[in-house]
C-alpha cells in the first residue's frame, strides 16, 4: 500500500526528470534568496544553469554542519522570520546547537513523509500508536506525531523516559505501533520483564525504530520480545528530520528514500568524489522541495550503499542500506548526538581541570552509558581540604552534561597525568 501512488511508484525515468526540474528551481532560488549559497557557488565558479542534469552536480559545493554553524542561528534560512512556524535544533560540534526552520508548507510535507512512511509500515487510520520519540527540539516526537495524525490514526503523545507508565499505558490503551529509538524499545521489554509484564500480550505488532544505528541482531531480538515486525526510519534534522527513508514490508532490505523530494549522492568521505551506485560512502542529500532551509550537497556524515534493483512492494525509488557507521567522531548516546568536542568544550570550560579526557561509553543492559574520567590540574591535586572542592567539580560537569546536552554522565576526577594520552580520548564499548 502507497500513501501517494503516483508519485511513490513513479517510473525511475520520470523520478529523474522530475529531479532535475525540481533541483533546476531550488538552485534558482536559494543562490537568489541566501547569501551562503551565493558566496559558494561563486567561489566554486558555478552558476544555477549550469546544472543541466543530475550528473552535473558535481560541480556544486558541499554544504556541511560547520556552514550551520558558521551560520547560527538563522543564518542558513532561504525565507523571512515571519514565514517560520517552527524551529528544531540538533547537535553542533562546539557548545551551540544548530538550528531548522520550517515553513508551514515545510510541516505539511513533513507531515506527508511521515504519512508514507507510516503507510510503507501498513499502519493504517485504525492503529494506536505509541510514540516514545521524544518530543521537544529533537524532531522525533513531533515529526512522527503529525504524520500519524495525518493518516488518521490515534496517537498517544507518551515522549521517552518514565518506563512504568510507558509500560502502564502499552497495556491498557492497547496502542498497535510503538515509535522509539530500538535502544529504549529493548529497555521497554526488559523492564517489562523484571516488572512481570508480558510483553509479547501486548496488542503492538508493528514498531517502527530509528535516530541511531541499529543491527539485524538488535532487531531480532526486539521483534522476539514483542512479537512484532520492527522496521527501520531513517532521517535528519538538518534536512527535514525522520521520514526521508524507510523499509517497506518486503523485507531487511534497506530503506527507500524518497527521491522526488530528496537526491542522495554517496561520496567517498576522504576525497568528496561521486561513487557509482551501489558502492558504499557517506550520503549526500539535497532537498527539492522544502522552503525554509533548503540543502544543496549535504554531507550527513552517515555511511551507507544505495540499492537500484527494483523492489517488491512497488515503490520505484531507491533503498539505502541501514546506516551502522559515520564518517565522522559523531556518537549517538541514547538517542542523542553528540561530538567529542562537545563535551570537551564543557570540560575547558571548568576551573580545576586539565584538558586530558576519557570517555567511555559502554552498555548496561539496553541502555547506553557514559564515564568521563578528567584529570584534574596539580593546583586542585596538590591543595589539602580539596575533596569539597572535587566533589563541587564533579557535580559541575554532571549538571553541564545535562543541562547543555541532555546526557547523564558518571565522572570520575583523576590524578594529573594518569591518564595515558594527550587530549581526549574515545572508548566506545557497545556493540551494535
Ligand atoms: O535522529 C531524526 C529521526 C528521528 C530519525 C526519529 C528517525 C527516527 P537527528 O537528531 O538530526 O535526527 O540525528 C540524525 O541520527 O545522521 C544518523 O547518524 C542517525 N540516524 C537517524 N536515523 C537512523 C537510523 C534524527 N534509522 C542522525 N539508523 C543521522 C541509523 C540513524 N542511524
Amino acid at each position: 500500500m502507497t500513501y501517494n501512488e503516483e508519485f511513490e511508484t513513479m517510473p525511475r525515468e520520470v523520478i529523474k526528470a522530475l529531479q532535475v526540474k525540481r533541483l533546476q528551481q531550488v538552485l534558482e532560488r536559494v543562490y537568489h534568496s541566501v547569501g551562503f549559497y551565493k558566496k559558494s557557488f561563486d567561489a566554486a565558479k558555478v552558476k544555477p544553469d549550469d546544472i543541466k542534469s543530475i550528473s552535473d552536480m558535481k560541480k556544486l559545493p558541499f554544504i556541511t554542519r560547520q556552514d550551520f554553524q558558521n551560520n547560527y542561528p538563522f543564518g542558513l534560512f532561504s525565507v523571512p522570520m515571519s514565514n517560520i512556524v517552527r524551529l528544531h535544533t540538533a547537535s553542533g560540534t562546539s557548545g551551540k546547537s544548530i538550528v531548522f526552520g520550517y515553513t508551514k508548507r515545510d510541516t505539511e510535507l513533513w507531515s506527508d513523509l511521515i504519512a508514507r512512511s507510516l503507510v510503507a509500515a501498513g499502519i493504517t487510520k485504525n492503529d494506536i500508536i505509541h510514540n516514545a520519540f521524544g518530543y521537544g527540539l529533537f524532531t522525533g516526537g513531533l515529526g512522527l506525531h503529525y504524520g500519524a495524525e495525518k493518516i488518521g490514526a490515534s496517537v498517544i503523545p507518551i515522549s521517552g523516559g518514565n518506563d512504568k507508565r510507558q509500560l502502564m499505558i502499552l497495556q491498557d490503551f492497547g496502542p498497535t505501533v510503538i515509535c522509539s529509538t530500538p535502544s529504549y524499545a529493548l529497555h521497554l521489554a526488559e523492564e517489562g520483564k523484571a516488572l512481570g509484564v508480558d510483553i509479547k500480550s501486548l496488542k503492538v505488532r508493528v514498531g517502527i525504530f530509528g535516530a541511531e544505528p541499529w543491527s539485524n541482531a538488535t532487531r531480532d531480538e526486539i521483534e522476539k520480545a514483542f512479537g512484532i515486525t520492527a522496521l527501520d526510519l531513517y532521517g535528519l534534522s538538518e534536512v527535514i528530520g525522520p521520514g526521508m527513508a524507510i523499509e517497506c514490508l518486503e523485507g531487511r532490505n534497506g530503506m527507500h528514500v524518497f527521491e522526488d523530494h530528496f537526491i542522495v549522492e554517496t561520496i567517498d568521505p576522504k576525497t568528496g568524489e561521486v561513487l557509482p551506485e551501489g558502492s558504499e560512502g557517506e550520503l549526500v542529500f539535497t532537498t527539492l522541495t522544502k522552503e525554509a532551509g533548503p540543502l544543496i550537497r549535504y554531507r550527513s556524515g552517515d555511511i551507507s550503499r544505495l540499492i537500484t534493483e527494483p523492489c517488491r512492494c512497488g515503490r520505484t525509488h531507491v533503498k539505502m542500506e541501514k546506516v551502522l557507521k559515520r564518517s565522522d567522531d559523531m556518537l549517538i548516546i541514547r538517542g542523542i548526538n553528540v561530538y567529542p568536542s562537545q563535551i570537551e568544550a564543557i570540560l575547558v570550560d571548568i576551573e580545576g581541570l586539565k584538558p586530558n579526557y576519557q570517555i567511555i561509553i559502554d552498555k548496561v543492559g539496553a541502555l547506553d552509558t557514559l564515564d568521563l574520567q578528567v584529570e584534574v590540574n596539580e593546583k586542585i591535586f596538590s591543595d589539602s581540604g580539596s575533596i569539597k572542592e572535587l566533589q563541587k567539580i564533579e557535580k559541575r560537569i554532571v549538571k553541564d552534561m545535562t543541562d547543555y546536552l541532555g546526557l547523564t554522565a558518571r565522572v570520575k576526577l583523576v590524578e594529573p597525568n594518569t591518564l595515558q594520552q594527550a587530549g581526549t580520548k574515545i572508548i566506545d564499548k557497545r556493540r551494535i
